[in-house]
């Protein structure tokens, strides 16, 4: 039997790791070796898919639909997407996940790290910026991040490394027959 499409949704704040969790699942799911995966990173798709879009409540929202779009198509299709944009706001999380289960399988992963973390860090100076009033709209310091409630999966990057989060991933995927 065939199995289904799926798209593995991930979201979180801005440098909480979603891009190195997803890199990992998707080397994970390549090594599977049965579908195509297609990978639909937030700053990917900023340049070649939103690149018109801003930070404020009605582009990011644009932003997350168009992802979701892409998504349920290869999701459709048979295919594997995985997103890894903040997407902040529960109703366009929730949209996406509709059109996406029409085809296929959703499931969405919450890496919870906490702000605090995420702006200890600052990889790349972003949240000094948006402290210092240069970014405007910054997710979680003058910008709202609303916390899922309904994951699939939840994960804790203070305890565990990329590549136990990821293996995480895969063994719900496994779970669930996707894989
Ligand atoms: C949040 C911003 C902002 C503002 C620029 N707020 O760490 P990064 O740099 O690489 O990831 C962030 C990325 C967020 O884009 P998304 O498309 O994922 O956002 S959304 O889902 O809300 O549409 C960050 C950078 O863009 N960035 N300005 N104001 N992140």
């Amino acid at each position: 039997k065939r199995q289904q499409g799926f798209t593995v949704f991930f979201t979180g704040l801005s440098g909480s790791g979603k891009s190195t969790i997803a890199n990992v699942v998707m080397a994970k799911l390549m090594e599977h070796g049965t579908r195509p995966v297609t990978m639909l990173d937030g700053d990917l798709v900023r340049k070649h898919l939103s690149s018109e879009l801003g930070f404020s409540k009605e582009h990011r929202e644009i932003n997350i639909r168009r992802i979701g779009f892409v998504a349920s198509e290869i999701t459709k299709n048979g295919g594997v997407a995985i997103c890894a944009p903040i997407a902040p706001y529960r109703a366009t999380r929730r949209e996406v996940r509709e059109m996406v289960s029409q085809g296929g399988g959703f499931i969405e992963v919450y890496v919870a790290t906490p702000l605090e973390v995420c702006e200890e860090r600052d990889r790349k100076g972003l949240y000094a910026k948006a402290r210092a009033g240069q970014i405007k709209q910054f997710t979680g310091i003058d910008d709202p991040y609303e916390e899922p409630e309904n994951a699939e999966v939840v994960v804790d990057t203070s305890r565990y490394s990329a590549d136990e989060l990821a293996q995480q991933v895969i063994l719900h995927l496994e779970k669930q027959g996707y894989i």
